[in-house]
Order: C-alpha cells, then structure tokens, then sequence
C-alpha cells in the first residue's frame, strides 16, 4: 500500500531499554569477540495509541545510554509531529547538522526511523513488507551466527550445527595466516559437504596485498562471497579486489546513509552490497539503497535485523540474502520462523516485533 495512505499517527514519547542478552554461539572475528548482543529496546507511543518498535543492535554495551540520551533529543525535536518517516528524517538532520548524522546520532535516527515505519504499518493493519510494497513470501537466509575464529574441528562442529535447517553459513576468517584460514574453511567444508554455500568474511582484517594472495587462494575454494576482505572505506582498494577476484566481493555494513553506497557503486567497489539497517539510515534509508541497487542491478543481502530486514528484502528489487541471527531470540515473543532456508516473512501487523517483559526484565542492564 502507500505508506502515505496509512492512518494519521503523533509522535507521544519514547521508552528505551537497554538489555545485554547472552548469544548462543560467540561471535568471534578477527577484531574481537562479542558473547552478548548489546540491544537497545525501543518504543515509540503515539497520541492515537499506538507503538511502535524497534531496536537497535549497539556493538558495545557502553554505547547503550548514550544512545537512549540522543533518543530524548529526537523527542525533543518531533514530539506532536505527525509521523512521515522521510519528512522526521529532513527536520532530525538539519536538527543534528552540527554534530553530524553519525554514530550514536545515526543510530538514534535509524531507530526511531525503524519503530516510525512499525507505528505505521501496525495502525495500517498490514505486514511492514505489505506497507513497503513488498510482494515476496520468504527470503533466502544464511545463517551467520558464530563460526568465529576458532581451532578447526571446533569450527566444523559448530558448523555442522548451525547448517541444520540452512543452505548457507557464514564463516569468519583473519587467522594470522593464509594457512590458518584454509585450514578452517576445509574443515567446515568437509563437515557440511558440498550443498551448503559458505560466506567468507574477514571484518576489514587484512591490507591490499594480502587480501589479493588470499583472495587468490580462496578463488579455487568455491565460496559464496569475500565479505570486506580490506578496511571498508578503501573504495579504490575494494574495486581492485573485485576486478582481480572471481570469487563476488561483498561490502556494505559499514556503508553511512545511501550516498556512501552510492559513491562505493559508482566506484566498482564491490560486486555484491549488504546495507545494515541501522547504519544505511533506518527503512527510510534502506528503501533509498534498495533504488540505488536496482539501478545498478546490484544483488542486496541484508546486515543483521532480520526481524525487521526480511520485511524490506521481501521489497527490494534485488534482494539477495538475509543475514539471520538469533540474537534477539530471547527477548521478543515470536522469533523469526526459518524453514527450508528461507525466512519467513511475518503476516502480523508491523514488523512483528513484540517483547517479552520477563525476558527484558531478566536481560536489562
Ligand atoms: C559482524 C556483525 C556484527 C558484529 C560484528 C561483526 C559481521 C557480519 O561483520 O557481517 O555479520
Ligand atoms: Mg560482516
């Protein structure tokens, strides 16, 4: 439908909560270690009664009030608006201009960008997919959970369990040698045999001239995709890569707002992009990048949320995968539903997310 067509809504107040919720599997990459996913719950009350939500995955639990404090000045600033989440977006940035819409200020954005679109979809009484012109049913989805930097056979078992139920994993590497890393991707590789595709990423861990031997070695290894093999800003870098390459080389969580990405595309920087919801600028900024990526015909996976990104991929023109995690499992009622590698898109109203008061309660730091 058009989101312009759903009911009138006024921004009332905000309710954050910060929760660190203990993770399944570690998520161990080659720049550190997180066991529990730092999450910043967020409510937004309107006038007419309805809330949305959302939240925001914040990498570091620190971060969490100084988030929540930004949030109280995004109140300040649109309490008794009507919600239109591109107009908040305009009067929010001229609003942060000095300061600079980035980090903690984005990420406050994003977040109430992201729970503006629930309010929305829910007062529509339609899916957040159905609201953004969504058409698809389900999203094929990898699973991304662990698989960090590990001794061989330990990553092979975790691999074999998290490939239950999947097609695909994500597998991190940045050992400290080339043959550390294969030494791991053959092990995974042996343990779930061939109908499983296997997503490399190396969180920026390697310089220019490494990345390419590496990336060479990993050409004859059949995987998936080389996710920001090198620093993530080094567009000219990245694009060397990419012509060098066969195997696609995949970019984009650390892409700031759509015109980063845009710059990243014109630059032929990469052949496969993954924007992260909160970091592209919320729905609003993922629907600008997913027009940025039709135009380039340009695959687009998604960059953890799932809960909210499988709604937006079910929408963008050339959704490519979703990136599941299971982290925000234990705080919200109805987890997302995986069958046959493919997420399912939710049909509740809004983006489904609902929370779990005992779970918050016990998880609330
Ligand atoms: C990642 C995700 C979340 C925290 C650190 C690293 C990773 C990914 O780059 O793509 O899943
Ligand atoms: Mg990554």
């Amino acid at each position: 439908m058009n989101p312009s067509a759903a009911p009138a809504l006024t921004v009332r107040a905000i309710k954050a909560v910060g929760v660190a919720v203990p993770m399944t599997y570690a998520l161990g990459t080659s720049r550190g270690t997180i066991t529990r996913a730092p999450l910043l719950l967020i409510d937004l009350e309107t006038e007419e009664g309805v809330t949305g939500r959302a939240y925001l995955w914040s990498y570091l639990p620190e971060a969490l009030p100084a988030i929540a404090s930004i949030l109280k000045a995004v109140l300040d600033t649109v309490r008794g608006e009507r919600i239109e989440p591109a107009g908040l977006w305009s009067k929010l940035a001229l609003r942060f201009h000095l300061i600079g819409v980035q980090g903690i200020v984005r990420m406050a954005m994003a977040g109430f960008d992201m729970a503006c679109w629930d309010a929305l979809a829910r007062a529509a009484g339609v899916p957040l997919s159905g609201l953004v012109g969504g058409t698809r049913t389900q999203v094929p989805a990898y699973n991304s959970c662990g698989l960090g930097l590990m001794a061989p056979e330990a990553v092979a078992d975790e691999a074999e369990k998290l490939a239950r139920g999947f097609r695909a994993v994500k597998l991190r590497l940045g050992y400290p040698t080339l043959r550390e890393d294969l030494a791991a991707l053959h092990a995974v590789r042996k343990r779930l045999g061939n109908g499983i595709a296997i997503m490399i990423d190396y969180n920026q861990a390697l310089g220019a001239a490494e990345a390419l031997e590496r990336g060479r070695a990993l050409d004859r290894e059949d995987i998936a995709w080389l996710e920001e093999p090198i620093r993530h800003d080094d567009y000219a870098g990245c694009a060397g890569l990419a012509r060098e390459l066969k195997t696609p080389v995949q970019i984009g969580e650390n892409f700031s707002l759509p015109p980063a990405m845009e710059v990243a595309l014109a630059a032929g920087a990469c052949d496969l992009v993954m924007p992260d919801l909160e970091r592209i600028g919320g729905v609003t900024g993922w629907l600008a990048a997913a027009k940025i990526a039709a135009a380039h015909s340009m695959p687009m996976s998604s960059h953890l949320y799932s809960e909210i990104s499988v709604h937006l991929l079910a929408a963008t023109p050339t959704a490519h995968w979703l990136e599941y995690v299971d982290w925000a499992d234990k705080i919200v009622n109805e987890p997302l539903e995986i069958r046959d590698g493919h997420a399912i898109v939710p049909l509740r109203p809004g983006n489904g997310l609902e929370w779990n008061a005992a779970a918050v309660e016990r998880y609330q730091v």
